[in-house]
């Protein structure tokens, strides 16, 4: 069946925490963000937005839906779209691609939380497990979540694909902290896993024996190894999920459970559940 272009439908505004917070930020500002409530990849910027202490305007867009005046700012049509203050001579600046939009917020503004550490050599190995998520778990996160009956391969096959990435992820982890990712505190590696971390619990309320992490009581029969790693993963996430500029983007549940009712049926004419279905890399 030909996928249908439904993802057009989606709610034109946020929810909950994330409705709060976007209307803090309504007032016009020559920074502002072209967002989508239901958006991972736009999370990462509005957390480093909000990280960062930094003054910006959001903007509820569909970016399903492209207008002329949306493609003039991102040829690609995808948010988050940075729109910058203007440069020299007033010539308009915008920037696109998550982890772009991260990095330059971190290095333009000295306020708030560093993301990226000082030392070459840290500062690389982030950007190493950036990578990392950007290409095994995100990736597997869409292959995971678009199975389907039909096809080539089983479910079981990329739910142990995925969780095999996740703990290679884990046991990278610092051991000691507060539970990030990195010894020197909530960084881009935290920021860049966390959206889809936060929107696991979609496998466990859309693919048969879902996400498959095994829970607390479920742990005490594995070895050692194991149970440590995903003692280790729950101390992240609490951690991750606990963080007040997380929880402040966040929608009602149930109004993912719309829309990634598109992705599970594998339905989705996302350019991302495109290039996941066609087996492309992500866009
Ligand atoms: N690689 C991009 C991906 C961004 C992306 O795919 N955003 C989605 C929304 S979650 C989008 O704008 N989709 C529009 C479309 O697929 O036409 C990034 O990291 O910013």
């Amino acid at each position: 069946m030909a996928p249908q272009q439904v993802d057009t439908t989606i709610s034109p505004s946020a929810t909950g925490p994330a409705l709060a917070l976007a209307k803090q930020h309504s007032a016009d500002h020559p920074l502002k963000l072209y967002a989508g409530w239901f958006c991972p990849f736009v999370q990462r910027a509005w957390i480093t937005l909000q990280e960062k202490e930094i003054d910006y305007r959001y903007i509820e867009i569909n970016p399903y839906h492209k207008s002329p005046e949306f493609l003039a700012l991102n040829p690609r049509g995808l948010i988050p779209t940075l729109v910058l203050p203007p440069g020299e001579e007033g010539k308009q600046r915008v920037l696109y691609e998550s982890v772009i939009v991260c990095e330059y917020l971190d290095e333009q503004y000295n306020s708030g939380t560093k993301l990226l550490p000082w030392d070459p050599y840290e500062r690389a190995r982030a950007r190493l497990w950036v990578n990392f998520v950007e290409k095994k778990l995100v990736a597997g996160w869409y292959r995971f979540m678009q199975h389907t009956p039909d096809k080539p391969y089983s479910l079981e096959g990329v739910r142990k694909e995925f969780l095999e990435n996740l703990k290679t992820f884990v046991r990278e982890m610092d051991e000691e902290g507060e539970g990030w990712f990195s010894e020197g505190g909530f960084g881009l590696v935290d920021v860049s896993f966390l959206p889809w971390a936060g929107r696991l619990w979609l496998m466990d309320h859309y693919k048969e024996g879902g996400v498959g992490i095994p829970k607390r009581e479920e742990r005490e029969g594995l070895e050692e190894g194991e149970r440590k790693v995903w003692e280790r993963w729950e101390r992240w996430y609490e951690a991750v999920m606990g963080r007040e500029t997380v929880r402040g983007t966040w929608s009602e549940r149930e109004e993912y459970i719309g829309v990634y009712k598109r992705y599970a049926e594998d339905q989705t004419g996302s350019e991302v559940g495109k290039a996941t279905r066609e087996g492309r890399a992500l866009p």
